[in-house]
């Protein structure tokens, strides 16, 4: 594999050097695959990218990417952007240059890419991994919240450690999808954003655990407004989340407007059966429904060209699912409680609120999948 390791630095030339030293001897190690470091600059007034240029003369690993200070997130996407286009990149390394991200860690993390994940967190919230002891139970407490606060506003219960910034991303299908020009933040909450749109994209991410070690030397970068910049980008995630959902539902009711009104047209201007009439304004529903969620609910992710009538038909099938779950539904209910209000007034709602999950759910998974 091509492995790029993506450093920012700003102000570090007290630890630079002997983070270009440590990785050396990692990249040698795991000589199995080709490594290259991309420290990305942003014009450091204490000297950094002075300091790489002249490494770049003895290790022709290192690359140097400049530009002008507008945040950690704004710098990794420089950094992304050039590891993916001009050095080809197949993996991609997030990593601090401060030595908080231990160097050792690249091994067991490349090792998880290759048992099949397609992120490998450094990870400090899962067995073998730790947070700074001497860090004040402040800002232990405020690493804590602040994951668990992510985790549970985005619902991602699967991962651990969400904010860690010592990560591995595999490009193809997961890196390769992200328009970094539209993450929600140029500073450190770019990497909630990241992260959950690699987790829904299907990323298999896996957490190899690290010790966290607090900074030696230099000051910290962590904008004073960090907290709140985080808690928008959670809450704007979560809100986009619910916008698409409520829209689905707003063509739903559509749908079934228009299904309601071709089968009641059916009944009384043709001779067609009622069965039939019920599945022919249910199709009508159909090809209404696919463009308004296409053009409205998904426009961010919506298909057109070669692929749209491939998606119709898998719109289809998905609104048979649904359809299916809401007769089994009732089925059951009806062998359970007899043919009463509970199985054709309760248990008829009920189906009809998990076609609606199922629906949402494949649209996003399958039909939509961006
Ligand atoms: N290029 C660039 N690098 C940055 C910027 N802000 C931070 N960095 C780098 O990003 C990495 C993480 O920043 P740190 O200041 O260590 O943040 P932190 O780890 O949360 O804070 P400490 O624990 O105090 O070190 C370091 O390598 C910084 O030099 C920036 O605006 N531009
Ligand atoms: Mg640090």
């Amino acid at each position: 594999m091509k492995i790029v390791v993506v450093v920012p630095t700003y102000n570090e030339k007290n630890n630079i050097l002997t983070l270009i030293s440590c990785l050396r001897e990692e990249f040698v190690r795991l000589s199995n695959h080709e490594w290259q470091l991309l420290v990305v600059d942003d014009h450091s007034p204490d000297g950094t990218g002075q300091l790489v240029r002249n490494a770049m003369g003895t290790y022709p690993f290192i690359h140097l990417s400049e530009g002008e200070k507008t945040g950690l997130g704004a710098a990794y996407a420089r950094g992304f952007d050039y590891a993916i286009n001009n050095l080809s990149a197949d993996l991609v390394f997030e990593m601090d240059a401060d030595l908080s991200h231990d160097p050792h860690y690249l091994g067991p993390m490349v090792e998880a890419i290759e048992q099949g994940a397609d992120v490998a967190l450094g990870s400090r919230y899962i067995f073998g991994g730790a947070l700074p002891p001497n860090w004040g139970i402040d800002r232990q407490l405020f690493s804590v919240l602040g994951n668990i606060v992510a985790r549970a506003v985005l619902w991602v219960w699967s991962v651990r450690d969400f904010t860690s910034g010592f990560r591995a991303t595999r490009v193809k299908g997961f890196l390769d999808q992200i328009d970094f020009s539209k993450l929600l933040s140029k500073q450190y909450a770019y990497k909630i954003h990241l992260l959950y749109s690699l987790h829904e994209l299907g990323a298999v991410i896996k957490e190899v655990p690290i010790v966290f070690v607090d900074r030696e030397r230099g000051y910290s970068k962590m904008p004073t407004n960090n907290i709140l910049d985080s808690l928008r980008v959670v809450f704007t995630l979560r809100y986009r989340q619910l916008e698409q959902f409520i829209k689905v539902c707003a063509v739903g009711t559509l749908g079934f407007v228009i299904q309601t009104v071709v089968y009641a047209l059916l009944l009384k201007f043709s001779s067609i059966a009622s069965f039939n009439a019920a599945v022919l304004g249910a199709e009508a529903a159909i090809l209404v429904m696919f463009p308004v969620n296409n053009w409205w609910s998904f426009r961010n992710s919506a298909v057109g060209g070669s692929s749209y009538f491939k998606k119709l038909f898998q719109f289809n099938l998905v609104a048979f699912g649904s359809m299916a779950i809401q007769w089994l539904v009732i089925y059951l209910a009806n062998g359970f409680f007899g043919s009463g209000w509970i199985s054709n007034g309760l248990f008829y709602i009920i189906g009809i609120l998990l076609g609606l999950i199922w629906n949402f759910t494949m649209y996003k998974k399958v039909v939509w999948r961006v």
